[in-house]
């Protein structure tokens, strides 16, 4: 390839300071290193998860970054020794890697690679540096991945390549929101078929978390969300029920529990705010509910829960990436993408060029849209 081993001048969304909008510049992003594999990013969306990084409810990341880890793209270089990647490979990449070598990858029930950068907030490459500058600085990684740039570098164990046929512009959701949410439903709950779900917010996640519900042949689905512009989609992908906790005076746990005679079996938090959290705990049934938290609160949050509500019976747990091991699963959810097992064009409402993707933050902040999709 023709830039392989060079610096690479190309357009990224930079962030320099919370709160403020991002930045779009030109920056150098160097050759990968060995083990690295440098990207030409096709497709990108907008996840929550970004925003609350750059909103700054979530302050852990190290400025100046690139943010972005719903990636999809094509592998442009590879660094001294990568062998499950060559350049032209269609790539996803994974902001929950897979090592393959760790505890947690050798341990078939966990899913958070030891590599993550989650909650470590490093924001750097393996040996601790950065891949990226701009104007003379260096800028930092964000999640393993950084995909709002034209080209990024990632290490192996954050890409899995990916079938030829894939769709990048739709497959770039199987790198969070529908993995994310479809996962949680299917292999963290393990929904059972004919059982009742509460799923509360109705982003990406929230929407691919009906998905998995749907499909595993669940009879009642109650999506709950403060913004009714989503209950159409919501039905459209298998809702049973749509409610709006603005109409209602008594909590929304309180309607749940009528509505299915004593409490749900399953129920997620798709939103990252620790009072619904507890809601959809109160909202699961007494004896053998399980609660899936999927939203990331602001940094430092805590939540006062009775511990009663755990003793009788319900189960709290939480999940990133839908407990997927990120490597070996994203290329078969790939596949079924492309047999259309399921779709995810109801997810995507806008698609915007990186120049606007100031306008993409906007629309999500405004509930305008579930997914927008960046292109460079
Ligand atoms: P998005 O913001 O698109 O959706 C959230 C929805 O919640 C919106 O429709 C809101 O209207 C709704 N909402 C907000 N407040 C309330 C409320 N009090 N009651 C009911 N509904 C409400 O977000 P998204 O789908 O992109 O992401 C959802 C969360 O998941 C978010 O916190 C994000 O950071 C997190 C996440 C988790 C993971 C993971 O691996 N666990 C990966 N990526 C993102
Ligand atoms: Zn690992
Ligand atoms: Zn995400």
């Amino acid at each position: 390839m023709a830039m392989a081993g060079k610096v690479i001048k190309c357009k990224a969304a930079v962030m320099w300071e919370a709160g403020k909008p991002l930045s779009v510049e030109e920056i150098e992003v160097a050759p990968p290193k060995a083990n690295e594999v440098r990207i030409k990013v096709v497709a990108t969306g907008i996840c929550r998860s970004d925003d609350h990084i750059l909103n700054g409810a979530v302050t852990r990341a190290k400025l100046p970054i690139i943010l972005g880890h719903e990636g999809a793209g094509i592998v442009e270089s590879v660094g001294e020794g990568v062998a499950s990647v060559k350049p032209g490979d269609k790539v996803i990449l994974l902001f929950n890697p897979q090592c393959g070598e760790c505890k947690h990858c050798k341990d078939p029930k966990a899913n958070l690679c030891l590599k993550s950068d989650v909650g470590k907030h490093i924001c750097l490459m393996a040996d601790q540096t950065s891949r990226f500058s701009c104007m003379g600085q260096q800028i930092h990684h964000f999640l393993n991945t950084s995909a709002f740039t034209e080209y990024t570098v990632v290490g192996e164990y954050s890409v899995a390549k990916i079938h030829d046929d894939a769709p990048l512009d739709k497959a770039c959701l199987l790198a969070c929101g529908f993995s994310t949410g479809y996962g949680s439903a299917v292999n963290v709950a393990q929904v059972t078929p004919g059982s009742t779900c509460a799923v509360f917010g109705l982003g990406a996640i929230g929407l691919s978390v009906i998905l998995g519900c749907k499909v595993s042949g669940a009879a009642q689905i109650i999506a709950v969300d403060v913004n009714k512009d989503k209950f159409a989609i919501a039905k459209e992908l298998g809702a049973t029920d749509c409610i709006n906790p603005k109409d209602h005076e008594k909590p929304i746990h309180e309607v749940i529990l009528q509505m299915t005679g004593g409490g749900v079996q399953y129920s997620f938090e798709c939103i990252g705010n620790t009072d619904v959290m507890i809601s959809a705990v109160l909202s699961s049934n007494y004896g053998s509910g399980t609660t899936v938290v999927i939203g990331v609160p602001p940094s430092s949050s805590t939540m006062p829960l009775d511990p009663m509500l755990l003793l009788t019976g319900r189960t709290l747990k939480g999940a990133l990436f839908g407990g997927y091991k990120s490597k070996d699963r994203v290329p078969q959810l790939v596949l079924d993408l492309i047999s259309e097992k399921f779709k995810v064009d109801g997810l995507i409402t806008h698609k915007l060029h990186i120049d606007d993707i100031n306008k993409g933050f906007d629309l999500l902040r405004k509930g305008e849209s579930i997914r927008t999709v960046i292109h460079f």
